[in-house]
């Protein structure tokens, strides 16, 4: 997927080519840093991939690609009820669970399903979901792949190849629109994202994300290689400790569309961009909450503009809200902010009490990584290539359910999920120093 989407968009070679550049001048400055990712395996795939984002139109295109994923050991974490930020879609993200796991893929997609419901003319909503009920975005072979793995449990070494080349096409661009060009106006008009949804033979992907170990030497760096980003980085301000996910991205493209008809008609459409991502330590509930409260009174006091007129003093109030938030691991642990993995350091104690066992020296704890998505950074996200009119107000309403509904399963809570993992984590090592085991 990666050599396809370089290909179909040069920027986002050019994009690469930088993180790869910036992580090589970090790592040859923090050697300690260097020596962390060496040990715990991460530096040869430094530089690659960590997410993609997808848009699908059905719940039987939604239930189908969740068991597409599943081939692969993907599955549904967490909902994020874009509406309430203007944007007629909801969502979940595909990835692997679990560390071993997420360890030799650490890729995840960001899978929308368009808001039907949200359009709101009825003429239009028919003619929108009429189109959508003829595409097929499978290609037959892989419907057959993804039934023999459902059947027998995996695929072998040539099936699983074949599934990976036709699976490809799923979410490969198409320049020949499938609605007319009438049509997709009108889609258009009512949000540009029904018409990226709706237009096309299948969802492409319209990103795909690179691990940055310096997002804002990245982010300054886009205009010298010639690729124009988004106003600001989305999420927390820069931090001696990270705390969940800072991400930008540069503007989608124009690309040529041809729409069908008599005379078929040539025409233009931005769907495909690129962004860079750096995480940080998930956080619990009561964190979360923290950040969701700095984050609102940040917005309160300033929108950051699409032009970039007002970027770098929303920088200064962002940096200046978040100085509530701890910037210490010892406090984010203490307050209960972050989640934590526990380990027996080898050093000899017995007892119960995690805290004592950390003073001791017999215990130490690291940051749990977020592995999770933002909903308003992802707005922001899909904002910044929707252009500056594209912000609406829609009628937010809960809607998970009717999406598990669509997606044939509930997903997973990513705060039960993290807790789970740190909870394992004190009870293993609990276990390993009184046990001696
Ligand atoms: C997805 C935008 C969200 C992120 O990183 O938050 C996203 C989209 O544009 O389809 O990818
Ligand atoms: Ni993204």
């Amino acid at each position: 997927m990666s050599a396809m989407y370089r290909d179909e968009v040069p920027a986002y070679g050019t994009l690469m080519s930088l993180v790869a550049d910036v992580n090589a001048e970090v790592l040859d400055r923090d050697t300690t840093l260097a020596a962390d990712l060496a040990n715990t395996d991460q530096l040869d795939r430094i530089s690659e991939e960590r997410h993609g984002a997808i848009r699908l139109g059905t719940p039987e295109e939604l239930a189908t690609m969740r068991r597409l994923f599943a081939v692969m050991g993907m599955f549904p974490v967490g909902y994020y009820d874009l509406s309430e930020a203007g944007v007629p879609v909801h969502s979940t993200a595909f990835r692997p669970v679990g560390e071993a796991a997420l360890r030799r893929n650490p890729f995840r997609v960001f899978t929308s399903l368009l808001r039907m419901d949200l359009i709101e003319e009825p003429a239009l909503r028919d003619e929108a979901a009429q189109s959508l009920a003829s595409r097929r975005i499978f290609t037959p072979k892989c419907m057959e792949l993804i039934e023999k793995a459902e059947a027998e449990g995996g695929l072998s070494e040539t099936d699983a190849a074949a599934f990976v080349a036709e699976a490809l096409e799923t979410f490969r661009w198409h320049s020949d629109a499938r609605v007319s060009a009438d049509l997709y106006h009108r889609l258009h008009d009512a949000h540009r994202l029904i018409a990226d949804v709706v237009s096309f033979k299948g969802p492409h992907i319209n990103h795909l994300t690179p691990r940055t170990l310096d997002i804002d030497a990245v982010q300054d760096r886009m205009p010298d290689v010639g690729i124009s980003p988004k106003a600001v980085v989305e999420g927390p301000p820069r931090r001696n400790c990270p705390i969940l996910l800072r991400q930008t991205s540069f503007k989608a493209l124009q690309e040529a569309v041809r729409f069908p008809g008599e005379n078929a008609v040539e025409g233009s459409h931005t769907a495909r961009f690129g962004e860079i991502e750096a995480r940080g330590i998930a956080l619990t509930p009561k964190g979360r909450a923290l950040y969701d409260a700095l984050l609102d009174n940040v917005r309160a006091r300033i929108t950051p503009a699409a032009n970039g007129s007002n970027a770098d003093e929303y920088v200064r109030i962002l940096g200046e809200v978040f100085t509530a938030f701890p910037d210490d691991w010892e406090e984010i642990r203490k307050q209960g902010l972050g989640y934590f993995e526990w380990s027996a350091t080898g050093k000899p104690a017995k007892g119960t009490d995690p805290e004592a066992l950390l003073a001791a020296g017999a215990l130490r704890c690291d940051p749990i990584i977020y592995e999770d998505f933002l909903p308003v950074s992802a707005a922001g996200i899909f904002q910044s290539n929707l252009g500056d009119g594209a912000v609406q107000e829609f009628s937010a309403s809960p809607n998970q359910r009717m999406f598990e509904a669509d997606l044939g399963t509930g997903v997973l809570d990513e705060f039960a999920h993290y807790a789970g993992i740190e909870q394992a984590s004190l009870d293993a090592s609990l276990k390993t120093l009184n046990e001696g085991k």
